[in-house]
Parts: structure tokens; sequence; C-alpha cells
């Protein structure tokens, strides 16, 4: 079986202990990191699908999700750049009630490597949480929330609100997932939208700038 094909396999099956040497095996056969990250971006697709389908169920997700995560540490030095610029500093969780964690890392990543400092308060991030994590952090110039459920679209919803509500300035805000859309994005009264995290980081440059 192609290296590709295997790793895609074993990261459906969650054999997490055999993704990071797969994904090795990869790069060492010449494939480059961002292939290597959309073919197990598909896989966790094809996990979701089984999971709607009751094919699998939630401890399978979680085990792809480990084995996710260990392929994207192997290949996280060659998809975050690095900048030496300045930016300011990047608060970023998963809103409230969501558990999601793997693109929100992948978003983190990437706006890190765009020149941003970043403060990860990680997922099922409570509102008051991130009003506190902008009052007591340094030169704040942006707030991202990601959101991977659909009933968990409110929370991103409600966040925003807050936020604003909160008094607190000097940043703007950009939100994102699978199921957000722009014109939701824009609906609720945040500044951004990006599909990924490649495009997060575009747009969260654009933003500062
Ligand atoms: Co869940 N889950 N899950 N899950 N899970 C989905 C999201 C689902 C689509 C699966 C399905 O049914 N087909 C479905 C949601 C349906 C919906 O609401 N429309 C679902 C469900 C239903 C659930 C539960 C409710 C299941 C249950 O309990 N009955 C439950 C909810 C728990 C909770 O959060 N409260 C649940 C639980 C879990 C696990 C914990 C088991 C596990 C997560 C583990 C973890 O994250 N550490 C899990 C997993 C693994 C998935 C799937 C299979 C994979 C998610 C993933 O990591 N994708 C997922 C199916 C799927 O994605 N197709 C599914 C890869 C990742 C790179 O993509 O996170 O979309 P993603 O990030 C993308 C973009 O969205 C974007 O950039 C990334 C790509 O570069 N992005 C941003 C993300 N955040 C952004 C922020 C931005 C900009 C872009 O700006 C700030």
């Amino acid at each position: 079986m192609p290296k590709m094909e295997e790793l895609k396999a074993m990261v459906e099956a969650g054999k997490a202990k055999l993704v990071p040497g797969l994904v090795q095996e990869a790069l060492d056969a010449g494939n480059d990191a961002q292939s290597i990250l959309k073919a197990m971006i598909e896989s966790m697709g094809v996990v979701g699908d089984k999971f709607s389908s009751g094919e699998v169920f939630i401890p399978e997700m979680l085990m792809a999700a480990k084995g996710m995560a260990k392929g994207v540490e192997v290949l996280k030095p060659l998809l975050a750049g690095g900048s030496s610029t300045s930016l300011g500093t990047c608060i970023i969780g998963t809103v409230e009630g969501d558990l999601h964690d793997i693109g929100k890392n992948l978003v983190a990543m990437m706006i890190e490597s765009a020149g941003f400092e970043v403060v990860d308060l990680g997922v099922d991030v409570p509102i008051a949480k991130f009003i506190e994590a902008i009052k007591e952090t340094q030169n704040v110039t942006l707030v991202a929330l990601s959101g991977l459920l659909t009933t968990t679209m409110p929370a991103l919803k409600a966040t925003v609100e807050a936020i604003k509500a909160s008094g607190t300035t000097g940043f703007k805000i950009i939100v994102g997932g699978a199921p957000v859309t722009p014109e939701f994005a824009a609906s609720i009264g945040s500044d951004a939208y990006a599909p990924d995290a490649g495009g997060a980081a575009v747009k969260a440059k654009e933003l500062v700038s």
C-alpha cells in the first residue's frame, strides 16, 4: 500500500501510536507536509461520516483524533514557518460546550507562525474566561474563536457579543470551524471568518496591519 494510503488507513483506524512513524515515512517518501495534513483531515472526515452512519462510536473518534494530533506534532516544524515580527497577542479557544481541538490547535499554530504570541485557553472555554484573559493579557490584538458543532454556534454568537459588550478594545475577533459560514460570522458581529488554519493566519495578519 502506498505510504499516504497506509497513513490514512491508520488514522481512520485510530492506530495513534503508528501515525507519527507513518507521517515521517510519508515525508521521507517525498510527500510535502501540506498534502500529509490534507490527507489526515480527509481521514477525520471519513471517521466523522462513519460516526454519522453508526459504524463507529465516540471512542473510535477519540482514537482517530489522538492519532491525528500525534501526526501533526511531526509536521509542526514544517508547517509553522516562524516569524520574527510581533503582531501582538492572540487569545484563542474553542467555545463553551465544545471539546473539539484539532482544528483550533492548527489555527493556533499557523497564527503563531504568522507572528503572533498565542495564549491558548483550550476547549469548552466559558465566556468569562475569554474576557478575563483579554483583560489580563498585554497587547491583545486578536481573539480567535473556534466552534465545531451546530449546537455550539450559539455559544460563538454569545461569546462575540459578550466580548464586545465587555468594554475591552484594541483587538479584532475572528471565528471559524466546520459549521461556520462567512454569513454567520458576519451576522454575529465578528470581524473576520476563515475556512481553514492557513486562511486564518492570512486573515489575522490582514486584520492587525
Ligand atoms: Co465530534 N463531531 N462530536 N468528536 N467529531 C464532528 C464535528 C461531527 C461533524 C461528526 C459527524 O457527526 N459527522 C459532528 C458534528 C455535527 C454537527 O454539529 N454538525 C460531531 C459530533 C456530533 C460530536 C458529539 C456531539 C458526538 C456525541 O457525543 N454524540 C460530541 C460532542 C462533544 C463536545 O464537543 N461537547 C463529539 C465528540 C468528539 C470527540 C471528543 C470524540 C472527538 C474530538 C477530539 C478532539 O478534538 N480532541 C471528535 C472528533 C474527532 C470529530 C471529527 C471526526 C473530527 C474533527 C476534527 O478534528 N477534524 C468530526 C468530523 C469531521 O470533522 N468531519 C466530528 C479535523 C480538523 C483539522 O478539522 O476541526 O474542522 P476542523 O478544523 C478545520 C476547520 O474547521 C477550520 O480549520 C481547520 C482546518 O485547517 N477551523 C477554523 C477550525 N477552527 C477554526 C477557527 C478559525 C478559523 C478556522 O478562526 C478562529
